[in-house]
């Protein structure tokens, strides 16, 4: 009786074992293909090819117009939107003055423009990786696979053949993704605090800021001098950061008018408060810059990844933009004043101003050429109309 009710519990004790060791094991399996599923899920698909890209006329997207870039009334949001993955890389006419450019201020200017903290080494060799097989598929006609040790990439544009690619991280890796594409890639990831730190990149055309004065700062640190930001949006930002997965990449687009083609360091940014552009500036030597801003998560490594292309626009040629000179001028006129002294190119993301910019007055931009714009942007107004192009109604 008594080795029977033993032999009864150590069976039941077996029974309750095996099952337990079944359901876990189910259990792991389930858990291990829903890990699957959701990679699956979250894999990119690859680009389709442009077979006739023809690199001499060849433009981005007309952001302009497509992206609500000059917005009214003008409110500090992200305004992004989904980012089909066609639109990642875009290439212009002006592709090889971009990568000459990008070599002189990366030569110049060493570690300011490229850098990286030790978290993010990997990041920088998943970013080259995800370039290296994208382009040859988006661009079959600039771009060829080299299949050699190590791996390689013939950019044909330039005659580069860039190999033995394998392995390759930090900023070894992003000096071979700067022989490739015109954009710069800022770089980012959420470190054990719970907040997005900028943690490197690739920052050749900031215009009005410089990495070595982001890196290693968190997101709140570097938005604190931005009217508004910390306020308003920097959580909900730094929320859709970190939450956005591989395959929920999205773009948006900034602008600000600037004195020349210096992508790396306008003249304006050197501008102290109450300065003013010199006397006899023609406002048709301003340009209007808009940055195409594109945001992806690494698959692998987790970093984000803020590319930005920017894109010069001569003002004089919004002319025939029906609408955006009108559109700009009444920003400039009945916008918030607070936000308009703001540069708003970098708002509200990567707002990347100088915390600690030696110039007092980094936020600026409205007032220093605000006097030589708006008569011409009303004169180009003025030509739309005449020209059919838009039609008054008072
Ligand atoms: C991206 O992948 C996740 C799985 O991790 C899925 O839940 C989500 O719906 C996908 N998003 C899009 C836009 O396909
Ligand atoms: C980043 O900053 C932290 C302190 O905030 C410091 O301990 C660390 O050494 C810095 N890392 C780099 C790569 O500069
Ligand atoms: C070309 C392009 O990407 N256009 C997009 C701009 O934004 C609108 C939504 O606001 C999209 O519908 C367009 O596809």
């Amino acid at each position: 009786m008594h080795t029977f009710q033993t032999l009864d519990v150590i069976l039941l004790s077996l029974v309750a074992a095996v099952t337990w060791y079944f359901y876990a094991r189910g259990q792991k399996t389930k858990k291990e293909a829903k890990a699957v599923a959701a990679q699956e899920a979250e894999k990119v698909p690859d680009p389709d090819p442009l077979w006739d890209f023809d690199l001499a006329t060849a433009t981005t997207r007309n952001h302009l117009y497509v992206n609500k870039t000059v917005r009214w009334p003008y409110f500090q949001t992200m305004a992004h939107q989904p980012m089909h993955i066609n639109d990642w890389i875009e290439i212009d006419k002006d592709y090889e003055w971009y990568l000459e450019e990008k070599a002189r201020v990366i030569k110049e200017k060493g570690k300011v423009v490229i850098d990286s903290c030790p978290d993010n080494d990997a990041p920088c060799g998943e970013l080259m990786e995800i370039l290296v097989d994208y382009l040859p598929k988006r661009y079959p006609t600039l771009f060829e696979k080299i299949d050699c040790p190590g791996g390689g990439i013939w950019n044909k544009v330039t005659g580069e053949k860039l190999t033995g690619l394998e392995g390759k991280q930090g900023v070894d890796a992003l000096m071979v993704c700067s022989r490739l594409v015109q954009d710069d890639f800022l770089m980012g990831r959420e470190r054990e605090d719970g907040q997005v730190y900028f943690t490197g990149g690739l920052v050749a055309f900031p215009g009005f800021y410089l990495l070595s004065k982001k890196i290693n700062k968190s997101l709140r640190f570097a938005h604190a001098p931005v009217p508004y930001f910390n306020e308003k949006i920097l959580m909900s930002v730094e929320r859709t950061l970190k939450r956005f997965k591989p395959n929920e990449s999205f773009e948006r687009t900034s602008w600000e008018i600037v004195d020349d083609r210096n992508l790396h360091w306008h003249n304006m940014a050197d501008l102290h408060s109450g300065e003013k552009l010199p006397a006899g500036f023609h406002p048709k030597d301003l340009f209007f810059r808009v940055d195409h801003q594109t945001f992806r998560k690494l698959p692998r490594t987790k970093g984000i990844i803020f590319g930005v292309h920017p894109i010069m626009k001569r003002l004089e040629d919004l002319e025939d933009s029906p609408l955006v000179p009108m559109l700009l001028s009444k920003v400039h006129a009945e916008g918030d004043s607070k936000l308009m002294k703001v540069n708003p190119f970098c708002l509200p993301f990567p707002a990347l101003h100088i915390a600690d910019h030696p110039c007092p007055f980094q936020y600026k931009a409205a007032p220093l050429y605000q006097d030589i714009m708006m008569p011409y942007l009303e004169e180009l107004t003025a030509r739309q109309i005449e020209r059919g192009l838009i039609t008054y109604v008072a």
